[in-house]
């Protein structure tokens, strides 16, 4: 049988060309923006001045412990943040500090 040869030939021309490829998506990865991290609380503040609203959050796993922390937004979301509402968002750390993206109204976490 002549298959042999042929197929080793293709695993050792084929393996380390699929490495490289997930090496390279590796990379890419590394390049992206900062990563962003889903985070679900409630507004409790809204600072105009700061461009900021005040959030106490639920536990970021990996990230940070639950806590009341102030978020950078941008100005539509500080527009429409009211106390009290229960948001959804994603965190992301910034060279000048927290930010919140993609704010959403959400349902308040129901009572057990
Ligand atoms: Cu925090």
């Amino acid at each position: 049988m002549k298959l042999r040869p042929f197929v080793a030939f293709l695993v050792l021309t084929l393996a380390p060309a699929a490495i490289f490829a997930a090496d390279s998506k590796t990379a890419e990865k590394t390049i992206e923006a900062p990563k962003r991290h889903p985070l679900r609380g409630v507004i409790t503040g809204v600072l105009a001045e700061k461009s900021s609203i005040l959030v106490k959050h639920e536990d970021i796993p990996g990230v940070m412990r639950a806590m009341t922390m102030a978020f950078k937004v941008d100005a539509a979301t500080l527009q429409s943040a009211k106390e009290g509402q229960a948001i959804t968002g994603l965190l992301a750390r910034e060279a000048d500090g927290w930010h919140l993206y993609d704010v959403k109204p959400a349902a308040p976490k129901p009572a057990k």
